[in-house]
């Protein structure tokens, strides 16, 4: 599956430089392409030329808002990022038209935080733009939601990321939700490593773009996982994972699976990584609760086998019984088995809900404070009625 990766604000423009990366690698190691183009868009020159992989040219790295913001960002303002998003957006469509193979592209990709002010003002209209320009087309949105400590220490963070996702929510084919909290559960020195999170981030999307492109029979699985799959599968709300467990370089001939034992480790194995994926999913959610899932295993051919394939469809149709599920194998990789889980048309999010209700409570409470300050202001013209001025 090909890709149209667009970045918007600062976070988004390093998740897509992270996909930037991601195709190089790809291209290097498997000789194939999984996206057609990767542009950023902000109102922060500085940030813009921070990146490293998306083309350093005016196209490809898009200051929007040049004129209302000097180049400086929106300040977490997310109605002035969707201002000058309806503003400059064109720059964007423009810009999407000079990708050389754009024809091949099989869906968009638009990433942002929900927190900020640019990405999360600028992502529903640029998705709005782009889905109106090429209707042919899916678009899904990739959202990014604030760490825990931005919630207490900064207010417009819930107040941001409820309006993106209810706004995103209405335009988008299917959000990808993927909470910075969770990438610091296990280790806690990742919420200042920003780009390793951004690795992880995209890393379930390899494969997962991978399978469907390669072109040498050897790699292509008894059941290859393309374009078509990746798109019936996403809806709405959507959770990725991925998960691997190491497999040994060499086997000894002794090791060689030969009975039903061994292939039960084998099993085992697989299992295993299908754990990490999905208590590793990119937000917290009940499989229960997905409409739509996909898994896909990569592992070496020999590790590939029937009983592995049903084993793992029995866990999948176990957590999320009401979903239609999808798969498929994908031979690579020498020394893991890796699986890449997909839950989509989540229908009950607490976390969602939660932004909501307490953005609700912030608009109440901020309209409270700008009543009293305005009869405190009153006060002070009041006081100040009999007193001259030198104009
Ligand atoms: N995972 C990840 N999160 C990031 C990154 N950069 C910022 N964030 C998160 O994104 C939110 C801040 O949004 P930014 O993307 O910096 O804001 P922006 O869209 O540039 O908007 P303004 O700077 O307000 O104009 C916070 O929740 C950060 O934790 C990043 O590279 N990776
Ligand atoms: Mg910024």
């Amino acid at each position: 599956m090909k890709l149209v990766v667009i970045g918007s604000g600062q976070c988004g423009s390093r998740v897509a430089d992270e996909f930037a990366r991601l195709n190089k690698r790809a291209k290097a190691r498997r000789g194939i392409e999984i996206v057609t183009g990767v542009f950023a868009v902000n109102t922060d020159a500085a940030d813009l030329s921070g990146l490293s992989t998306i083309r350093a040219d005016y196209q490809h790295r898009i200051l929007i808002g040049g004129r209302k913001t000097s180049g400086h960002g929106v300040g977490k303002i997310n109605e002035l990022g969707a201002e000058v998003a309806k503003e400059d957006g064109d720059k964007v469509i423009d810009s999407i038209r000079t990708s050389r193979h754009f024809f091949e592209t099989d869906a968009f990709l638009i990433a942002a935080s929900a927190a900020g002010g640019t990405g999360s003002g600028a992502l529903p209209i640029i998705t709005q733009m782009v889905k109106e320009r090429y209707m042919d087309k899916p678009v899904y949105a990739l959202v990014v939601l604030p760490f825990e400590h931005e919630e207490g220490t900064e207010e417009r963070t819930i107040y941001n990321a409820a309006i993106c996702l209810k706004s995103i929510n209405t335009v988008a084919d299917a959000v990808f939700l993927v909470d910075n909290q969770r990438y610091v559960r296990k280790d806690a020195s990742l919420r200042n490593n920003l780009a390793r999170i951004n690795t992880l981030i995209v890393a379930p999307f390899y494969n997962l773009l991978c399978a469907g492109e390669e072109k040498k029979a050897k790699h292509i699985g008894a059941k290859m996982l393309d374009a078509g799959d990746i798109i019936q599968t996403l809806a709405g709300w959507t959770a990725v994972g991925f998960g691997r467990t190491p497999l040994p370089m060499f086997k000894l001939p002794f090791m060689r699976t030969s009975n039903f034992r061994d292939k039960n480790t084998e099993t085992h194995k697989g299992i295993e990584a299908m754990d990490e994926a999905i208590s590793e999913l990119s937000i917290r959610c009940k499989p229960a609760d997905a409409r739509r899932a996909l898994y896909l295993i990569s592992a070496p051919p020999k590790e590939i086998n029937m009983a592995l394939i049903k084993e793992l469809g029995d866990y999948m149709k176990d957590i999320a019984p009401d979903a239609i599920i999808r798969n498929g194998d994908y031979p690579r990789e020498r020394s893991a088995l890796d699986i890449t889980v997909i839950l989509s048309e989540l229908s009950d999010m607490d976390k969602i809900k939660a932004y909501y209700n307490k953005a609700v409570t912030f608009i109440h409470d901020i309209k409270q404070r700008q009543k009293e300050s305005q009869s405190k202001l009153r006060g002070i013209d009041n006081a100040s009625k009999n007193v001259p001025t030198l104009s």
